[in-house]
């Protein structure tokens, strides 16, 4: 691993430790019913995103899929706008309209949140497609789950990047799972970086769990991606800790197979790189772990004091097709 400062290792620590706490609070209050619809939790997987999303710039674009509170914090949608919107409150970011699966922010160029899989690669595809007409130089990052090369989608957006050049990342998040379907039952070949690399373009796959690792083939591939235009795809093999979501009763795997991949929690071998480092996260995680529950009470309390959008206000903001009603 590179050498970090303290400071630098402490702010790495930290942007992991939000998101943990931050999803945990939310499955708390998910059970209280305060949260409701989906909530697909992100526990377990938070080296990727956390390796990617720092080093984009404020001109370059984002799209997720249902399973983006991570994404979202780290491109600094604040946790009150997030909290507010699982809440369904008027203060959250889509004024409560779009709940878990559907947080998105046009200002930080974050564009959702997708309950459909599959379907952020092509939006992915329209919104390099525009910078590259209007001659911006941005880099898009479109993360979605394995589950999504098995959709017709995947193959007709990497086809048309690589064919179009243009300057779009694709971050497959491989946790092994889409839903209770082990990818060797719903895949003929289960080395994704080989039906990535018949479209032409570099491919990378990385280990998910490791912070260091991420953070430098991300850095990698955003930096080759912009510099020369093309589209490029990484793999990040991860693990979710958690059920699919809250709804599921995650009967498809083992305990066992769960408990083992625990073993490699992204959090805990950040702290062990930390050691290496010669820094303490005893010492250190405390005070991180106050400041992180500070910002997630807070996000909370925003969250329960907010109101509800007026009853008046239901169809502002809805598109009525031409010619439809009076
Ligand atoms: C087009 C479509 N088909 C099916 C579903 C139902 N569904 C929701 S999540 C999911 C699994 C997706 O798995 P993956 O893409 O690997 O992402 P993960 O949930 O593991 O992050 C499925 C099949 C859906 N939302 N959209």
């Amino acid at each position: 691993m590179l050498k970090i400062t303290k400071d630098e290792a402490t702010l790495w620590h930290r942007r992991m430790l939000l998101l943990r706490r931050f999803e945990e609070k939310c499955a708390e209050l998910y059970n209280a019913t305060k949260i409701r619809g989906f909530l697909h939790l992100y526990i377990g997987e938070e080296a990727c995103a956390t390796g990617l999303i720092p080093f984009l710039k404020p001109e370059d674009s984002i799209i997720a899929t249902y399973r983006e509170h991570a994404h979202a914090l780290l491109r600094g949608v604040s946790a009150r706008a997030v909290m507010a919107e699982m809440f369904g409150k008027a203060t959250g970011c889509c004024k409560g309209r779009g709940g878990s699966m559907h947080i998105f922010d046009k200002s930080l160029r974050f564009f959702g949140g997708n309950g459909i899989v599959a379907a952020g690669l092509p939006l992915a595809v329209g919104v390099a497609l525009g910078d590259k007409m209007q001659k911006r130089k941005a880099v898009t990052v479109v993360f979605f789950g394995e589950g999504a090369m098995a959709e017709g989608e995947f193959h007709e957006s990497m086809n048309l990047a690589k064919l179009w050049k243009l300057p779009v990342l694709f971050a497959c998040e491989n946790n092994f799972y889409a839903m209770g379907t082990a990818l060797a039952r719903s895949e003929s070949e289960t080395n994704l970086t080989v039906k990535a690399a018949s479209y032409h373009m570099k491919v990378r796959s990385v280990d998910g769990m490791d912070l260091a690792v991420t953070a430098r083939e991300s850095l990698a591939a955003i930096n080759e991606v912009r510099e020369s235009g093309n589209p490029q795809f990484l793999e990040f093999q991860t693990y979710r800790f958690r059920a699919h979501s809250m709804y599921d009763p995650d009967l498809y795997r083992d305990k066992a197979e769960v408990t083992e991949k625990q073993k490699r929690d992204p959090i805990l071998i950040f702290e062990q790189h930390m050691r290496e480092q010669g820094f303490n996260p005893d010492e250190i995680r405390p005070q991180v772990e106050a400041s992180v529950k500070a910002e997630i009470d807070d996000a909370v309390k925003f969250a329960e004091e907010s109101p509800v959008e007026e009853i008046s206000d239901l169809l502002k903001d809805v598109t009525t097709p031409v010619g439809a009603g009076s």
